[in-house]
């Protein structure tokens, strides 16, 4: 029997409107949740809720806040199993990546249960005698957090675990195709000593959240958002916020270049790209989107990475697969629309197209049970090209070629956005000269453009975000404000600017 769903606010079980069904791209027509979609009103009183109870978190000191976030890392980890094989019920990603996806809540916890004894502040020297400045971290208050179904565990963590050790209350709204995995998530963090309205969880549609959001910042219930989706709706979560003079954090698409040098290891390059552009499906807003490969081993690398990819296993997410099938029926749809972007001028070089079957099989895959996709390669892609300079968010990786670095560069930052970006050479030269001419938030020297780490600062330029970083101790930026105390303690009114100490 299938799991049934609904929001839960304030520790109860909040009202639904409409009904949706979570079901197992890796077998199609297959109920993992019903869920119950609550209304506007629903997510505007969540986060009236949560202001309510945020008050009170935030006077627990942060070190006891900071033992909190201990106890969901340990929690997480003793159901680490259990929860990966949801996610991978849930939207297809094989078993492997989904344990790792686990493990990176884990490791995002043991960063900021830290943090709950450091939180500094500063002292800072006065122009004037007798006088102390300080600085303090405040939580900014009601956090609410939107976010997409392709990471539906680990990337929801990264704003969770770093808004409540800050002493912030959250209203969560994860994406209803992967509900259930979110659910089990939400219940791991509400049994670690969370008070109730602190961290809320709301499943509703894009248009009734946008709605509900924009009533919660109307009635002054929210100071910051997080986003993790696409750079449309992004931009619309970034006006919307705006409007109310308070800030998102965005984390939107991207389209990822890798550069591949004459000096290249070509194996390590072609292993980086199979990984980057077909491990989970492509569907990472860090996946590869464009090889930009030097004129002199293009040929050769085309052929090796051709070969590798007709090799690579596709299949049952549980097994020992590169990649499963596509997350939801949604995602489906707009791929085979991203397919229709290839023109007469490209050259297919990895074999068939389209969704897996037994007419149009991979290898000995016949993939006819659940939303497979056959990974593809196109040659020949120019600046101008559609499939060069959008994200397509599948399996779909794009090749062109260049002669020189400042070119590389140039055609690696080209589409507009900046998330991730990645490099093959080793020469440390061509290695820097990238790093400072790329516009991306993140490089990687001779590693794939997915799998960041959890501490270190994860974000985006242009399109990518609007420059704000998730992750590590950048974050705290996010869900923290400064508060700069003075402190005269001369017995007379000292006047800043005008009465400075001369010597
Ligand atoms: C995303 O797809 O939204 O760096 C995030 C990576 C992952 C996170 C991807 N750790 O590829």
């Amino acid at each position: 029997m299938s799991r049934q769903i609904v929001s839960i606010v304030g520790g109860k079980e909040a009202a639904s409107a409409t009904a949706y069904e979570s079901t197992n791209p890796a077998r199609t027509g297959e109920v993992v949740a019903r869920v119950g979609l609550a209304d506007a009103e629903v997510f505007a009183a969540a986060c009236r809720t949560a202001k309510e109870a945020q008050r009170e978190w935030a006077k627990v000191p942060a070190p006891v806040r900071g033992r909190v976030i201990a106890s969901i890392g340990r929690l997480v980890e003793a159901n680490a199993e259990r929860l990966a094989r949801l996610v991978t019920e849930e939207i297809g990603k094989p078993y492997a990546e989904a344990l790792g996806e686990v493990r990176e809540i884990v490791d995002t916890c043991d960063f900021f249960l830290g943090e709950g004894r450091r939180l500094y502040g500063q002292t800072v020297p006065s122009e004037m005698p007798d006088k102390n400045l300080f600085t303090f971290r405040n939580p900014v208050g009601v956090a609410a957090v939107i976010t997409a179904g392709n990471f539906p565990v680990a990337v929801p963590s990264w704003y969770l675990v770093p808004a409540l050790l800050c002493g912030n209350a959250v209203v969560w709204k994860p994406a209803e195709y992967a509900a259930a995995s979110a659910h089990a998530m939400y219940r791991l963090f509400t049994a670690s000593g969370l008070p109730d309205g602190v961290l809320n969880i709301v499943f509703a549609d894009g248009a009734e959240t946008f709605e509900g959001l924009e009533r919660a910042l109307d009635e002054g219930n929210v100071q910051k958002v997080g986003f993790t989706g696409s750079s449309e709706v992004g931009r619309k979560i970034g006006e919307l916020t705006g409007r109310h003079l308070q800030s998102a954090c965005l984390e939107l698409g991207g389209k990822n270049p890798m550069v591949v040098m004459p000096d290249a290891d070509l194996d390590l390059a072609v292993e980086g790209a199979l990984f980057a552009g077909f491990g989970t499906a492509g569907q990472r807003c860090t996946s590869l989107g464009t090889v930009i490969v030097h004129e002199s081993v293009h040929d050769e690398f085309v052929e090796r990475f051709a070969r590798a990819v007709g090799a690579a296993r596709i299949g049952d997410p549980m097994g020992d697969v590169l990649a499963g099938p596509l997350l939801d029926q949604k995602f489906a749809d707009r791929y085979e629309e991203f397919l229709t972007w290839i023109q007469p001028h490209h050259k297919v070089v990895s074999g068939n197209v389209g969704r897996i079957s037994k007419d149009n099989p991979h290898g000995d895959f016949d993939g006819d049970q659940g939303l497979y996709y056959h990974p593809v390669i196109v040659d020949g892609v120019r600046p101008a090209d559609r499939i060069f300079l959008e994200e397509t968010f599948g399996p779909i990786v794009g090749v062109t070629t260049f002669q020189t670095l400042d070119e590389a560069v140039e055609l690696a930052n080209l589409p507009g956005y900046g998330l991730s970006s990645s490099i093959y050479t080793t020469n440390p030269k061509n290695a820097f000269g990238f790093r400072e001419g790329v516009s991306a938030g993140m490089v990687s020297v001779n590693n794939s453009t997915s799998g960041a780490e959890a501490h270190l600062p994860f974000g985006g330029n242009g399109k990518s975000g609007n420059g704000s970083r998730q992750s590590g101790m950048w974050v705290l930026d996010q869900f923290t404000r400064w508060q700069a105390l003075n402190w005269d303690h001369s017995g007379r009114l000292q006047k800043a600017q005008m009465d400075v100490a001369e010597i």
